[in-house]
């Protein structure tokens, strides 16, 4: 089990037990630490910043907050205060990080070495991003992308494009997207984007905006360096540019969460194996789960409830294991018939890691 520095101050209110701590920017989940229930509580949820996050003062307040809304025929600054009477919708999403899973590549890409714990299924609510353009006039001819901006201050004396967080996704994005103020039922705390984060759901972590201060309806993709250099599937060795295919949708996923520990000792007898499975933007169908790392598999029952296309889904199967070692697998389909990926695709940066060999489990039974 690999050791953890201390909580950072702005995530003091986290389950320390339940989180490994990279550094005060990364915190990530425990694969034992996911528990049975289909929502991942806020207090075992990852945490990602690129940049240090702003000053929490600007939770004080959350409804003050302002969001400059751009590329519609009638541009405007809304307040989350106004936002609240415009429109309103619930969504479970898996929020992911890109690199969740690059850990396991060989090639130890530089970056968090996460292996299943930067991701969790978490309950939004806000103003759904189309009601809130429609209300605006509409975007304006000629959009392509829907660009949100993060609202960190800039340091003095850098280059604004190589800290920016601003992402640009496909327009047609923003039919599922939120302008989200509550996260599993309390206001969105700063560790996860309060006091408004955009949420796009079945896209990875990255595109999901925290302390959104800008969203822009565009002909172009950002320029900023997280935009058009990182975040995309380069070659290794070679250097990111805006002709390789960004991190958007995440593929077909799952894995075991118990047992939840690498090597684990377990005794003789009847055991439940349990995990989680998704499709990004595309509805789980089915999980297999092997016992011998994927030569045999097993169809797993999903269990309830169903939060819709963009949650992940819960799967058990029980097992009778005798004395030996197993090393224990789960392989996911989607609604397309699309089965969950057995190899990794190798790129520079470690990114959508969706291999069902890498998440295989090895654990000894007595
Ligand atoms: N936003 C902002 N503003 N900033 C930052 O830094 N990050 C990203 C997202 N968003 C950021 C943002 C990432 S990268 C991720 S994952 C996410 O977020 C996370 O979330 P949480 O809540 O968990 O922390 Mo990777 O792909």
């Amino acid at each position: 089990v690999p050791a953890s520095k201390p909580l950072p101050q702005y995530t003091a209110w986290k389950e320390a037990d339940a989180l490994i701590v990279h550094s005060s920017n990364t915190l990530e989940t425990r694969r034992s630490a996911y528990g049975s229930g289909v929502i991942t509580p806020a207090d075992r949820l990852f945490v990602r910043n690129n940049v240090p996050p702003p000053d929490p003062s600007i939770v004080a307040d959350p409804d003050a907050w302002t969001v400059a809304i751009e590329g519609v025929k009638n541009p405007r600054s809304l307040s989350v205060a106004e936002l609240k009477g415009m429109g309103l919708e619930t969504t479970a999403a898996v929020l992911q990080c890109s690199g969740n899973g690059r850990g396991f590549f060989p090639s130890k890409p530089s970056g968090t070495p996460w292996t299943v714990g930067a991701a969790g299924c978490v309950i939004w609510s806000g103003v759904p991003v189309r009601s809130l353009a429609q209300a605006l006039g509409g975007p304006v001819e000629g959009v392509v992308y829907m660009t949100g901006t993060g609202g960190e201050a800039i340091p003095q004396g850098v280059d604004p494009k190589s800290v920016l967080v601003e992402r640009s996704v496909p327009i047609k994005a923003m039919e599922d997207a939120l302008l989200a103020w509550e996260m599993n039922g309390e206001p969105v705390p700063l560790a996860h984007g309060g006091p408004l984060r955009l949420v796009v759901p079945g896209y990875s972590g990255v595109n999901n905006i925290k302390y959104i201060k800008r969203l822009a309806f565009t002909p172009k993709q950002s320029d900023a360096r997280i935009m058009e250099s990182r975040y995309r599937m380069t070659p290794p060795g070679e250097k990111g540019n805006p002709n390789q295919a960004s991190i958007w949708e995440m593929g077909v996923k799952s894995w075991i969460t118990s047992p939840g520990t690498d090597g684990e000792q377990m005794k003789a007898g009847r055991h439940m194996i349990e995990g989680v499975a998704f499709g990004g933007t595309n509805a789980v169908k089915s999980v297999e789960v092997s016992v011998d790392g994927g030569r045999t598999w097993q169809e797993a029952r999903l269990v309830g409830p169903d939060l819709g296309r963009f949650a992940w889904r819960q799967f058990a199967l029980p097992v009778d294991l005798r004395p030996g070692s197993y090393v224990l697998a789960s392989r996911a389909t989607d609604v397309n018939g699309k089965v969950q990926d057995e190899l990794r695709i190798d790129n520079s940066a470690g990114y959508n890691n969706t291999s069902w060999r890498d998440h295989a489990l090895p654990v000894m039974v007595a």
